[in-house]
């Protein structure tokens, strides 16, 4: 098993009901257990701004899936929530899932690069991760919080919840 971090994004079709329905498919994953996820953020886009304001969460999953088999499954998800390819680059969508760590491997090919190469500045993606692993070191020996202080909060909302699961 190796403990993995999936971020979770969306800013179409009702993102927060898409963030739960990706997190009841990460639940149901073949040799897979969820083990936490963060409050979900909302956040301006960054990229072209011409579109709707996203909600990011965070996800930790222990799986015994290969990293290409996890990147399938999580494709398959997308897919299943409507997600289409644009040719816009970082344009919209209906649901986003990326590898942003996978256990200590660095997985350099074609089709996934982990760790997420570009997880180390999000706002959207280190606060999450920070709720649910607080003392966590990056494979290349940095830390979680000096990420963090090089990252400002700025322009995150977290989202109050409206029940307990
Ligand atoms: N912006 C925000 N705030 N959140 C995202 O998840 C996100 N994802 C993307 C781009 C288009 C880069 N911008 C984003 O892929």
């Amino acid at each position: 098993m190796e403990r993995v971090y999936i971020g979770l994004g969306s800013n179409l079709a009702t993102p927060l009901a898409q963030l739960r329905s990706a997190l009841a498919s990460l639940a149901a994953l073949p040799h897979s257990n969820l083990i936490a996820r963060s409050s979900f953020y909302a956040s301006d886009p960054l990229g072209p701004a011409d579109q709707p304001r996203y909600v990011n969460a965070v996800a930790a999953l222990d799986t015994a899936l290969s990293p290409l088999a996890l990147l399938d499954r999580l494709q398959t998800i997308e897919l299943e929530q409507g997600r289409t390819r644009k040719a816009e680059r970082w344009g919209p969508r209906t649901l986003d899932l990326d590898i942003l760590l996978f256990g200590n491997q660095k997985v350099d090919i074609a089709r996934l690069t982990v760790p997420h190469y570009h997880m180390h500045a999000r706002a959207f993606v280190l606060y999450p991760l920070a709720e649910i692993v607080p003392e966590l070191h990056l494979p290349d020996g940095r830390t979680l919080s000096e990420l963090l202080s090089a990252c400002p909060f700025e322009g995150l909302q977290r989202l109050a919840e409206a029940a307990p699961e």
